[in-house]
């Protein structure tokens, strides 16, 4: 099925240094389709929720004030096995592990300014949880992609 939806978000350095197009352009040229997208000021509690599995972590309080520092823009992207997909786009969590060709190896040389967030393939239910944390159901849009015929089979 071509229908697996995943969220991901452009982080405040990724917004401030004019990366939406370029990274939107990237999902788009692999041929997934765009449901959903908002440009969002993270609150604390939002930001808290988001990035709970790390609440007892060294860089949590590090992080919430990051991610909360300016706007993020949040999108959902629909497509055959798109989380795993969107992760292998997006690279490994450190920039500078991260190899060229990935969105954090071509944009991103420091851990904590990462340019991008996208849901983990290795967390199991992870993409509908946070789909859901951001996104009201009427927020996604239902629509066929005309060049869906020429990208799968
Ligand atoms: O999913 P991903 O963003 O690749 O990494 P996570 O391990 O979920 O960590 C979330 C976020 O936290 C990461 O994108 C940067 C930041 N972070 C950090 O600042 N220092 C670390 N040692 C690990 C993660
Ligand atoms: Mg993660």
């Amino acid at each position: 099925h071509h229908d697996e939806r995943t969220f991901v978000m452009v982080k405040p350095d990724g917004v401030q240094r004019g990366l939406i197009g370029e990274i939107v352009s990237r999902f788009e040229d692999r041929g997934l389709k765009l449901v959903g997208g908002k440009f969002v000021q993270l609150d604390e509690e939002l930001a808290k929720e988001h990035y709970g599995e790390h609440e007892d972590k060294p860089f949590f309080d590090g992080l919430v004030e990051f991610i909360t520092s300016g706007p993020v823009f949040a999108m959902v992207w629909e497509g055959a096995d798109a989380t795993r997909q969107v992760r292998a786009m997006v690279g490994e969590t450190d920039p500078t592990e991260s190899a060229p060709g990935t969105i954090r190896g071509d944009f991103g040389l420091d851990l904590g300014h990462n340019v991008i967030h996208a849901s983990d393939h290795e967390d199991e239910g992870a993409n509908e949880r946070e789909i859901d944390l951001f996104f009201d159901d009427d927020e996604l849009v239902d629509y066929d992609l005309d060049t869906s015929a020429w990208v799968y089979e």
